[in-house]
């Protein structure tokens, strides 16, 4: 039987989640519905037990948890635009989704459920870095879905006692992360036009900043709530990041160095529901875990235009 369920394996987070516990030697299931998980990440993951299987269908949860002692719940409809474009869809994946694998979890005796949370939440409140008492300000169908995860998480502690921790990432780039949507992260989308020599497109002056945070940062954490204590983590939010922030344009520019792409990017109007700046206070995470970032920016995106040059992130 599985230790560990990880959901939304077939796709950035998840499938790196995955990787990480497989190879410290853990048994691991896998879901998903490969709406936006790619087969392909898989690759690698042979060792796990695999399901595609969606959850918002309640059937599929119960079968997914079974004989589970964590879940790292990572299934998700990504992305602020999406949403703004089709917010019933986001709700189904993200709130219907995430209640079902509470009940399914809670059922099958569960122990702990890790969920990625979003930076989201804080919405365009001037105040920087966002830290956890701020009172979350959803601009999104994204980000209000993503807010309603966490207060179904937390009060399945409250009501039925399942330990629960809420990690707040804050823009999650790396290898694996899908660049061929409109859809995807900006700086996997960034990496790719311009290694591929074409022009990016900046939304709006550049300017806005991002605490950009590389997936090994995002797997250490997940790895660091699952062992916490429950006394200490247990019904906790908290956010995952950096501590540091970066426009759009320095990523350019640092882009133009790692990728030799010599062209300016187009600019565009601002995108709706977009928040200008972002930047965490990561200090409850480093009381409550134990957490300190592993791999800095700079680091993280030459290890990231590494992959894709070398061919990833395309079927
Ligand atoms: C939000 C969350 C993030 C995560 C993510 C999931 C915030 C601050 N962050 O990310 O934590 O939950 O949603 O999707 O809410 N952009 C361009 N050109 C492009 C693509 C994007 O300029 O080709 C801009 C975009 O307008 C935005 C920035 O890049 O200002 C970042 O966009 P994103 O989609 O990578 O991530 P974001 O911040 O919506």
């Amino acid at each position: 039987m599985p230790n560990y369920l990880v959901t939304g394996a077939a796709g950035f987070i998840g499938r790196s989640i995955a990787a990480a516990l497989l190879a410290r030697g853990d048994t691991v299931r896998g879901i998903d519905s490969l709406i936006t998980g790619k087969r392909s990440n898989l690759v690698g993951l042979e060792a796990m037990e695999f399901m595609e299987g969606d959850l918002a269908d309640p059937a599929a949860c119960a079968k997914a948890c079974a004989g589970v002692e964590v879940v790292f719940h990572e299934a998700a409809l990504a992305s602020v635009p999406r949403s703004v474009a089709d917010p019933v869809a986001t709700n189904v994946n993200c709130v219907d989704a995430t209640l079902n694998l509470l009940v399914a979890a809670h059922a099958a005796g569960v122990r702990r459920v890790v969920y990625a949370a979003s930076s989201s939440v804080y919405g365009d409140a001037p105040v920087l870095p966002k830290h956890e008492q701020m009172l979350p300000s959803p601009i999104s169908p994204y980000a209000v879905a993503k807010l309603a995860g966490e207060h179904y998480l937390t009060c399945f502690t409250r009501v039925y006692g399942l330990e629960t921790v809420s990690l707040r990432y804050f823009n999650v780039f790396g290898p694996y992360q899908d660049p061929t949507s409109h859809y995807s992260g900006v700086l996997a989308i960034f990496c790719r036009r311009m290694l591929a020599g074409e022009q990016p497109t900046i939304y709006g002056d550049g300017e806005q900043s991002r605490d950009f945070t590389y997936i090994d940062n995002v797997v250490h954490a997940n790895l660091l709530a699952a062992a916490a204590p429950a006394e200490k983590v247990s019904g906790r939010m908290m956010n995952l990041a950096t501590g540091s922030r970066i426009t759009l344009n320095e990523t350019v520019a640092i882009l133009r160095e790692l990728t030799g792409y010599s062209g300016k990017p187009a600019y565009e109007p601002v995108r709706a529901g977009d928040i200008r700046d972002s930047l965490a206070d990561i200090r409850l995470a480093g009381e409550l875990l134990g957490y300190a970032p592993i791999v800095d920016f700079r680091e993280g995106l030459r290890r990231t235009v590494e992959w894709y040059r070398s061919g990833g992130g395309v079927d």
